[in-house]
């Protein structure tokens, strides 16, 4: 099977595709040298499949090299089989009521009516990296490309809840979107934030991911985007905005996306959690991209360890490296600033002498002094990982 680039016009005939291919099995994959599999999703390119129904697709590393990564190379992640193929935007509603003066149903072109506001934003799931906990854990088997650095552009989420008008006495919004759960065992996949956190300047709904519209598989027509915090609060092809004036208690806020209740969010390894909250804003951490690990380099010539840092919403301060396993680090260079929930590009210019086996590292800290820890934080979902990790390469 040959693929293209969808355009928004595919998207009915890219529609049974996705749901064809996830029936027959019959996916387009390769099986690569290093034994991961590809696959070929509707509007994606090439990406690493954890499962196909629902679709669990990761960003190849490389594509990390950049600022920003492109619409076909993000991540894509959904929990129920039920998942949106086609959408008509013109029939398309997103119904914003409950605790309100009045139920409002906004059209795309009520959306974009709204003040466009834009953030460069690091989307990243909770469980990214979770295949390197040790003890393992269960769970979707990511290695780190369960993130990826867009900038979103859509309305202000405070400016879609003053068209309903919240009344006093709210608690919680909860946010539900167009997929649904294959049988009514299973609970719909639904999120809320709390009302003081809703009315945040900076939360959006986005109808655009890099001046275009969004990918299906990323939540087309429009999603939810907190920057800063974890992504199970994104909620994709969003259609339902519920304010309540009672905490909400579905069970994706309640029994899943829950964190150990202490300041690393953190038990030791192989225990179990006892008290717990809902997971939210995301731990600063580091990534080398180049060199990758067991690549070999040349003795006495110059090479340049890039990378990615970030954090959960406050900016990078300054990353450190290390081409000794960890016994001297010295300061990377910064690329450019794209706001503070945008990554930032690390480069460090080394020249290793001797021949031999090197381990690097990358250390990020953030404006508010947080940084990364030496050894992993663990926890029983595989959540939050961003410890200093190591790459390590052969000098010949
Ligand atoms: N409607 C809906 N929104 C959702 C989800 C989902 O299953 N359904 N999964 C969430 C989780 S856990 C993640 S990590 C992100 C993934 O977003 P992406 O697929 O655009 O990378 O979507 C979030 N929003
Ligand atoms: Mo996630």
């Amino acid at each position: 099977m040959v693929y293209k680039r969808f355009t928004r016009r595919d998207f009915l005939k890219t529609a049974g595709a996705i749901t064809a291919m996830a029936a027959t099995g019959s996916f387009p994959t390769n099986i690569f040298a290093d034994g991961k599999r590809l696959a070929k999703f509707p509007e994606k390119t090439d990406m690493i499949l954890l499962t196909s129904r629902p679709p669990q697709l990761e960003t190849p590393l490389h594509y990390f090299k950049e600022m920003i990564t492109p619409n076909d190379a993000v991540f894509v992640r959904w929990h129920l089989a039920n998942i949106p193929t086609s959408v008509n935007v013109a029939q398309w509603r997103l119904k914003v009521g409950g605790n309100t003066e009045k139920q409002v149903e906004l059209s795309m072109d009520d959306l974009k009516k709204l003040e466009k506001v834009s953030h460069t934003a690091v989307i990243q799931c909770s469980g990214n990296s979770r295949s390197f906990f040790d003890p393992r854990v269960p769970g979707g088997q990511w290695g780190n490309g369960a993130m990826g650095n867009v900038t979103w552009a859509g309305a202000r989420l405070r400016d879609v809840l003053a068209m309903a008008g919240v009344k006093a006495g709210s608690v919680d919004v909860a946010f539900n979107g167009l997929d649904g759960p294959p049988l009514p065992s299973v609970p719909d996949f639904e999120k809320s934030l709390h009302i003081d956190q809703a009315m945040d300047d900076d939360i959006i709904i986005a109808y655009e991911m890099n001046g275009t519209y969004l990918p299906m598989l990323n939540g087309f027509p429009a999603r939810l985007v907190v920057p800063g915090w974890y992504a199970t609060y994104w909620v994709k092809s969003l259609s339902d905005i519920t304010v309540r004036d009672k905490p909400f208690d579905g069970f994706w806020m309640k029994s899943a996306y829950r964190i150990p209740d202490n300041p690393c969010g953190c038990i030791p390894p192989g225990s179990a959690q006892k008290t717990s909250i809902p997971i939210n804003r995301m731990t600063t951490r580091s990534l080398i991209v180049d060199p990758s690990e067991g690549s070999s380099i040349a003795a006495n010539k110059p090479v340049e360890i890039t990378g990615i840092a970030f954090s959960g919403g406050y900016g990078i301060r300054d990353v450190l490296i290390s081409a000794d396993g960890g016994n001297s680090w010295k300061e990377a260079r910064l690329g450019p600033d794209k706001g503070r929930y945008s990554w930032k590009q690390f480069f460090f210019s080394w020249r290793p002498a001797k021949p031999g086996k090197y381990t690097l590292m990358s250390r990020a800290t953030d404006n508010i002094g947080e940084s990364q820890p030496l050894d992993s934080l663990w926890n029983p979902a595989g959540f939050m990982r961003n410890k200093i990790e190591k790459v390590e390469v052969v000098v010949k």
